[in-house]
């Protein structure tokens, strides 16, 4: 039997290339194998503080930099989250019956985002990955591809699907996390320590996929390096190149190998023209696929995603409603 897989990106910020390497390239693979959902997940981006008319605008253009990756809405579900309901009601149910408060403590990302400030965060930000586990389970997921940082809570996922069966026999499949190795976690152009990030608070932290492309060559140009100048990969030692060779890596197609080759005896300066000039090529192809989608469009293909992706959450929070006693 076809395979599903189920992910999703936050309509928050501006994507980055951390986002298409670590996440929908690997969506785009995928589609030939699996049947697929997508989604944008908006109510996971409502955890944060949202202005309304940009949140509007950001799941159009979530939409929209799916499609321009290459998912093809007539293979894959592409939906909007807040259309489904199915979503915050089986989260309702999770919350209560399967997550349990030291679970959700133990969170790296939820300690990240909330810094010192944890006790003025919304209950949302907490209860977020309860959110994440609705969503997978829903739709008897196999496989679950996102970037590392999501690693922890498809982990948390299955947890909560199998304390689920321990109370009430068999109804969540427990899913698989998939990452791919070598661009799961892209750093940020100006702190290699940390990951690229839609919401850093600077922008010279990511490389936007709609940005504009003199901004783009000039956030490569400004990137942070680090001491030294052969172009070597060297993780541990070098963690700055190591992620710009990983970049150049992914969009060129090349091997981090061939790069070295090529910049033997060069330094820093040419090493991110050549970058700049690729992730140029890159965007410049990437843009003209985005420029052409039209926003009415993809309001259409949102709406006739939700209709599908409804009937499948339907079918499962009936047995799930079913198993808890709340239906008759
Ligand atoms: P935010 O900063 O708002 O949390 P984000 O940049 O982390 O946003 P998400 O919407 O949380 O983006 O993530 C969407 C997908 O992209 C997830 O699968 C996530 O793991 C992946 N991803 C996010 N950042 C990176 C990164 N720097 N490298 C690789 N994958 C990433
Ligand atoms: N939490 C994820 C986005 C997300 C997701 C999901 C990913 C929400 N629901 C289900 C995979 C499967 C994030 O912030 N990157």
């Amino acid at each position: 039997m076809i395979k599903t897989i189920f992910s999703g990106v936050q309509p928050s910020g501006n994507l980055h290339v951390g986002n298409y390497f670590g996440a929908i390239k690997q969506w785009v693979e995928m589609q030939n194998d699996y049947q697929c959902l997508f989604c944008v997940v908006d109510y996971h981006a409502i955890t944060v503080k949202q202005d309304p008319e940009v949140l509007r605008r950001k799941i159009i253009e979530t939409a929209k930099i799916y499609l321009a990756s290459g998912i093809d809405p007539e293979r894959s579900i592409i939906f909007q989250q807040s259309d489904v309901k199915e979503h915050t009601e089986l989260a309702w149910i999770l919350n209560c019956v399967s997550a349990r408060m030291a679970d959700l403590k133990k969170m790296t990302q939820f300690k990240d985002k909330a810094g010192e400030g944890q006790d003025n965060v919304s209950v949302g930000l907490f209860a977020y990955p309860v959110l994440m586990a609705a969503d997978i389970l829903l739709y008897n997921t196999d496989v679950v591809p996102v970037g590392d940082d999501q690693v922890q809570h498809v982990e948390l996922c299955r947890d909560l699907g199998k304390r689920f069966n321990n109370l009430y026999g068999e109804v969540f499949k427990i899913p698989e996390v998939k990452i791919k190795k070598e661009s799961a976690r892209i750093m940020g152009l100006d702190d290699p320590q940390k990951k690229m990030s839609k919401s850093a608070t600077s922008e010279w932290n990511y490389l936007g996929l709609t940005d504009e492309i003199e901004k783009a060559k000039k956030k490569i140009m400004k990137a942070v390096t680090d001491s030294g100048s052969e172009i070597i990969y060297d993780k541990a030692n070098k963690p700055a190149l190591a992620n710009l060779l990983t970049i150049y890596s992914l969009a060129s197609d090349r091997s981090i190998k061939d790069l070295e080759k090529e910049f033997i005896g060069k330094g820093y300066g040419d090493f991110k023209k050549g970058l700049a000039e690729t992730m140029a090529t890159f965007l410049i192809s990437f843009q003209e696929k985005y420029s052409k989608i039209k926003d009415n469009d993809v309001k259409e293909i949102l709406y006739s995603g939700a209709e599908k992706a409804r009937i499948i959450a339907q079918n499962k929070i009936e047995e799930v409603r079913k198993k808890i006693g709340v239906l008759s």
